[in-house]
């Protein structure tokens, strides 16, 4: 008997069927940030990377053209199990022939050729507005900005960014999640909290007033607590966002795990805010300290947020989104890691005997279900994953770094 029949009855005998959590697995679409591989830089400035994140470190290799970084997504993609969604920001629009626009008046025209490469690849495609890295960022300020051409400049490179989602919607068939974050806030504080709010909310307001079909476009408002430069002071605080969210029809709250204070979880808020919204979207990360958008790993947050999303029966519910960015490492392999992270989460949640465990819970037998928590951690998953892996037609564990070390060699190191 193989390795996998052999897990496969031990997980039969807890009433888990492992070949039809594969079969839903595959079709979960995880949505893969563009961003990894050129350490959020885009194409249409040559300015340093603003709005309160950083990448650190400067590993050779990393993507400056589109070809390049079309060619190492197509490398990472190749190693991760399961359905994928690309996800990229305005700053990645592909100008041709000389032509250059501002981001007020970027068509969708700018991303035919991304389009085209997710068409051929059968990938969905999510978007962002790029609120920053840009010389119209005025004191660190875009759509909270008291400067009313600011403000308005940013209002309109948010209604260019729904004629672009919209675009995206209609060319790949699936539809696109377009997530709205600024880095809007102040280093120290502030002396009105309250304005810069209201204008927030007054942008993203006239931004949504731009005609969209809400069965394709899903446009998101993402929180944080604060950001490099802005301590002490955010716009988009989660009780802002969350509550944006709530009282605007078709927009969705977007959390990301590594914009809470430390000892807050994403994992808890997710059930909770599934009682109240028909979907959210995450961005999954891992904050080291502070917002820092390590390369997610299969660690217990990442882990316990799977299994929320898996044991809610909410995979249809929750737009998965990964956001990191690690530019003292390989890129590719930055990317695969997190992709086949966050996978073998799922992957785990699915094979868990939910059912079960909620039971002992209603039952209050809770030092059963405190043992059988445990038990479950050392069930066979190893050999689930890699029969996944197959089943996918991606490589095992063990068996595709070697191959992007040759990529790194051949490839990356010619830049
Ligand atoms: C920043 C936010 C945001 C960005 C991307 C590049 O803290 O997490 O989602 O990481 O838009
Ligand atoms: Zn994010």
């Amino acid at each position: 008997m193989s390795r996998y029949e052999e897990a496969k009855k031990k997980f039969a005998a807890l009433g888990v069927d492992t070949d039809a959590a594969m079969e839903r697995l595959k079709t979960a679409p995880v949505s893969i940030h563009c961003w990894q591989g050129d350490d959020v830089i885009g194409f249409d400035h040559d300015g340093p990377l603003t709005g309160g994140i950083q990448t650190t470190g400067n590993y050779p290799g990393k993507a400056t053209t589109p070809e390049q970084l079309m060619s190492d997504f197509d490398k990472a993609i190749s190693f991760c199990p399961g359905a994928k969604k690309l996800n990229l920001h305005a700053c990645y629009a592909i100008f041709e022939d000389g032509e250059f626009v501002d981001r007020d008046k970027i068509e969708p025209k700018h991303f035919a050729k991304w389009v085209e490469f997710a068409k051929e690849r059968g990938l969905g495609l999510d978007f962002n507005p790029t609120f920053f890295s840009h010389d119209k960022v005025k004191d660190g300020l875009t759509l909270s900005s008291p400067d009313e051409e600011t403000r308005k400049f940013w209002i309109e490179h948010g209604k260019a960014c729904i004629r672009i989602s919209q675009y995206f919607a209609e060319e790949t068939g699936v539809p696109c999640v377009m997530n709205i974050w600024t880095g809007d806030g102040y280093k120290d504080i502030p002396a009105d909290r309250m304005g810069p709010r209201m204008r927030y909310k007054e942008s993203i307001e006239e931004i949504l007033s731009e005609p969209y079909d809400k069965d394709k476009v899903k446009p998101c408002v993402e929180s944080k607590v604060f950001g490099i430069g802005v301590e002490s002071f955010t716009a988009g605080s989660a009780e802002f966002s969350l509550t944006f969210a709530a009282t605007h029809d078709g927009c969705l709250p977007l959390m990301d795990n590594g914009h809470y204070h430390p000892t807050e979880v994403v994992s808890d808020k997710i059930p909770a805010l599934l009682c109240f919204f028909p979907e959210i979207a995450l961005h999954i990360t891992r904050g080291v300290r502070w917002d820092s958008d390590h390369v997610v790993l299969y660690d217990d947050e990442t882990r316990e947020m799977a299994k929320e999303i898996v044991r809610c029966d909410a995979l249809d519910r929750v737009y998965m989104a990964l956001d990191y960015f690690d530019a003292s490492i390989n890129r590719v392999a930055a990317w695969v890691v997190g992709v086949r992270s966050w996978q073998r989460a799922l992957l785990t949640a699915m094979c868990t005997p939910n059912e079960t465990l909620k039971k002992l819970q209603d039952e209050n037998r809770l030092t059963e279900l405190m043992v059988k928590q445990e038990e479950v951690k050392m069930l066979p998953w190893g050999d689930i994953w890699d029969e996944y892996c197959a089943r996918c037609g991606v490589a095992k564990d063990g068996e595709w770094f070697d191959e992007v070390m040759k990529y790194e060699k051949d490839v990356l190191l010619k830049r």
